[in-house]
């Protein structure tokens, strides 16, 4: 950790990515000799390329901008760099490489052969017009391009990147190369893309969740269930906690959380979703339609008293208080929809209590799973039914459960599953590196 200290001591969120994976994976190096001597993780934390590139474009008034676009491209042991773009104001290469580091041990952890990348720019997307995010879109691949392909590293969507912002860079990407390949994944159904890739996320969380309360006898059917974010994310893992007979009662964006206490059900939840995706409007506006419900504005969900808790916005979205709060209320089970959105002291608090807690690298990971999917399908040149997706996606997060349990039960009968993820998703990685020479 000093050497990692010395080089990135001023990205913060890396840091703490690697603390945490480093506390667990550390100990387990020591006991294995295989690995000893070998600096797999000193290289592991090193990306194997960071590209960062100007963005130049123009608004609707003509205005000149300039944002800067990034692709960090961390590991490609085990398959082509694989993962998300995220489009928001506050992306720098702290949050990218915290991000695509996670990615790796998420991605080895799927069972599907994908390296790990992420990448995204500073540009908000709110407040803008399609036409303004087109451009954007459009200036943003006419450099990306060079450095993606569908056997190199294959993008997708991240926060402030969904289906719209995802064709306007496969169309330039296409455009570009003349060539029409599977270099994005999240694309539209006729066009390439996967069914159940839209829910997959926040479906594959739910899954995780049942699958963790099932080693207790217990599953979601009338669990009280409390939600943050309002995007792709949390309204797939809303959509399938209904579905199991849970109740959502809350719901955020980055303005504050709304508390419905009758429950979000199919309708309301439908209204949240035109709102967010194709009004683009804000979660407040839900006590427009439901007047009933609570908006507490600048405060997130975690004091709400539930059962089960879902962060699904983003990173240190829940802090030791809020895990304090959550388990004086009675919270048995938190599945991170979200990558990284619990600070360390809240894992630790969970930790401590011994309550079901799984981190985002495996109980988000049905997502980049479900696109590794797509991959398959755009290579065969054929589409599975949501059927046969959907069991696939069901099967590899038990795959990923079962991982976890392997290499995170403790003595006690506990699971630690940020042990599990880590330790299950570090060896697969590190066998190929061993094999594949000093790299
Ligand atoms: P979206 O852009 O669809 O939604 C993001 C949501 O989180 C919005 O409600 C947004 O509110 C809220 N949010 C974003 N930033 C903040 C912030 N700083 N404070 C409070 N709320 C915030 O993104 P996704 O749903 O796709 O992503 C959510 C999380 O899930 C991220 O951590 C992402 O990395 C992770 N993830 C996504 C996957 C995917 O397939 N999309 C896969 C695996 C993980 P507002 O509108 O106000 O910004
Ligand atoms: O964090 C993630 O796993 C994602 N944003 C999805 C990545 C992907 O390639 O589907």
């Amino acid at each position: 950790m000093d050497e990692v200290r010395a080089r990135n001591g001023h990205e913060p969120e890396f840091l703490q990515a690697v603390q945490e994976v480093a506390d667990t994976v550390i100990p387990y190096i020591a006991d294995n000799e295989i690995y000893n001597g070998k600096n797999i993780l000193l290289r592991m934390v090193e990306p194997e390329r960071l590209i960062s590139f100007r963005v130049a474009w123009v608004d609707d008034d003509g205005e000149i901008h300039v944002n800067r676009g990034y692709r960090i491209q961390m590991n490609s042991a085990i398959g082509p760099y694989k993962g998300g773009l995220r489009f928001h104001p506050t992306v720098n290469a702290s949050i990218l490489k915290f991000l695509a580091f996670e990615q790796v041990f998420k991605n080895s952890l799927t069972t599907l052969p994908m390296g790990g990348g992420k990448g995204g720019s500073d540009f908000d997307p709110k407040g803008k017009s399609d036409d303004e995010v087109m451009r954007f879109c459009h200036a943003f691949m006419a450099e990306l391009f060079r450095h993606i392909g569908p056997f190199t590293d294959i993008p997708a969507g991240d926060i402030g990147v969904g289906a719209r912002e995802i064709g306007f860079l496969f169309g330039k990407y296409k455009r570009i190369q003349n060539e029409f390949t599977g270099v994005l994944t999240g694309k539209g159904l006729s066009w390439g893309g996967s069914k159940i890739r839209p829910e997959a996320t926040g479906y594959g969380t739910v899954y995780f969740a049942q699958d963790m309360l099932l080693t207790k006898n217990d599953d979601i059917d009338g669990k009280k269930v409390v939600i943050s974010g309002s995007g792709n994310v949390a309204q797939f893992a809303a959509e399938k906690t209904l579905q199991l007979g849970g109740k959502v009662v809350t719901l955020s964006d980055s303005g504050g959380y709304i508390y419905d206490k009758e429950g979000i059900d199919k309708e309301k939840l439908a209204f949240v979703m035109d709102l967010k995706n194709n009004k683009r409007g804000r979660i407040s506006e839900y006590l427009d339609k439901y007047p009933s419900a609570e908006y507490h504005k600048g405060k997130t969900p975690w004091e709400v008293p539930c059962d089960i808790a879902l962060p699904c916005a983003t990173q240190n979205e829940l802090n030791g208080e809020d895990a304090k709060t959550l388990i004086k209320n009675g919270c048995i089970c938190v599945a991170e929809g979200a990558n990284m959105p619990s600070a360390l002291e809240a894992v630790h608090t969970f930790q401590d209590a011994k309550i079901l807690f799984a981190p985002g690298k495996a109980s988000n990971a049905g997502g980049v799973a479900t696109s590794g999917l797509e991959m398959s399908q755009n290579s065969l040149r054929i589409s599975w039914t949501r059927e046969e997706v959907d069991e696939r996606l069901k099967g590899i997060m038990k795959d990923i459960h079962d991982s976890c349990i392997e290499h995170g039960l403790e003595e006690d009968g506990y699971c630690n599953y940020v042990k599990g993820a880590n330790i299950a998703g570090f060896v697969k990685v590190a066998d190929a590196m061993l094999a594949q020479g000093v790299i």
